[in-house]
């Protein structure tokens, strides 16, 4: 998983590493030039001062490798060590600069490449480091920082809010065809399952031939209640039917699938308007692929514009090499990303935790 990214990023450490360690080495050199000096005048000094206080007592005059001199040359070769140095921005401008191509060639969305690079500049450039200290974990820091400020929303906790939401809690799965959203439903529908909340499933891709039977069979494996009416009829009704149902049954939640769609085919995305409308669900996730890329994040704007959603699902993340659209969807939307699809079983989903992906990249 985000393969390509973690190597983009480690050459991108190494670089600006080495840059900083060059930066590091011209410090201590104009420091030991400067340091010499002193070192000259103290020797200077104790001569003129022996000459003027001791005239007659020339036996007093210190031994040319007295402990003093010693003692004065250490301190001043310590004061070299614990000097720091300045980043400036003339020394890390070009390797930025890579940076900033190697996210775009990495799928990250423009505005969020160069938010991450210019959280970079400002962590590092004019910042005073001690020399000596480690220049890689330095960029590290910086560039875990970066990223993670970009990943990062106001906390949600997924499964906090199941637990406190008022009974069913009903969740309408949107997106693009193919993305996974029937089967991120049965994974979902088995992770509700494992923490023993009971499930109801309505199968709203009614449009698509194929999908009734499709989601009938994931409930059926699942062994899950499903609510469905035949191919053709309206979505909006079948949710209904399924929130009426686990309202009578008193069930503790209903998961919607839904046909997918173009974000740009205006007839179709009305339509899910008006099946949000009639049902006011207590969540809409997004779904849909890492692997998409850009291509995601254009398509989650979309969707949100038209029916604001509270989080998005990526599947595919197993496949995907480049993680831009990890890095780029929560920025763009300002909506978590709630759980990664990572495989084809009921247990390939992971809960989406920030530090989890960074842990993932520099690992
Ligand atoms: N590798 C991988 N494949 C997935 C994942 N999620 C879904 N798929 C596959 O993607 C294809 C489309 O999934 P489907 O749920 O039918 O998409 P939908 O059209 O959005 O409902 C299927 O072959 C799924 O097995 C995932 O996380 N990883
Ligand atoms: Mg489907």
């Amino acid at each position: 998983m985000f393969e390509k990214l973690k190597e983009k990023l480690g050459g991108f450490k190494k670089a600006l590493g080495q840059v900083l360690e060059t930066k590091e080495k011209e410090a201590i050199t104009t420091e030991t030039v400067k340091a010499e000096i002193p070192t000259a005048r103290v020797e200077t000094g104790i001569k003129t001062d022996t000459r003027i206080t001791g005239i007659g007592e020339i036996k007093k005059t210190p031994e040319p490798k007295s402990p003093e001199k010693f003692g004065i040359l250490d301190k001043l070769k310590a004061a070299v060590f614990e000097q720091e140095f300045i980043i400036e921005e003339s020394s890390v401008k070009d390797i930025l600069w890579e940076l900033e191509m190697a996210l775009l060639e990495s799928d990250v969305a423009l505005p969020v490449a160069e938010k991450i690079v210019e959280s970079i500049k400002l962590e590092l450039v004019g910042s005073r480091r001690k020399i000596g200290s480690d220049t890689g974990k330095i960029v590290e820091e910086a560039l875990k920082k970066a990223i993670l400020k970009v990943i990062s929303v106001d906390a949600f906790d997924f499964d906090e809010f199941i637990r406190k939401a008022n009974k069913p809690v009903s969740i309408i799965f949107v997106g693009v065809n193919g993305t996974g959203k029937t089967t991120t439903v049965a994974k979902m529908a088995e992770r509700f399952k494992s923490q023993n909340y009971s499930v109801v499933i309505a199968a709203g891709d009614t449009f698509r031939a194929g999908a009734i039977e499709q989601i009938d069979r994931h409930a059926q494996t699942l062994g899950i209640k499903i609510i469905k009416h035949q191919e053709g009829s309206d979505p909006a009704a079948i949710i209904y039917d399924a929130i009426q149902f686990a309202k009578a049954k008193h069930k503790d939640v209903v998961l919607a699938d839904t046909a997918g769609r173009m974000h740009t085919n205006i007839n179709l995305m009305d339509q899910l308007r008006k099946v949000c409308r009639v049902n006011n669900p207590d969540l809409i996730i997004f779904v849909d692929e890492a692997i998409a890329g850009n291509d995601a994040v254009e398509r989650a704007k979309l969707f949100n514009n038209a029916v604001p959603f509270n989080g998005s699902i990526l599947t595919k993340a197993d496949a995907d090499s480049k993680g831009g659209a990890a890095i780029s969807i929560t920025y763009t939307t300002g909506k978590p990303i709630l759980f990664l699809g990572v495989g084809q079983t009921y247990k390939d989903l992971v809960k989406f935790e920030p530090q989890w992906l960074i842990s993932r990249l520099f690992e």
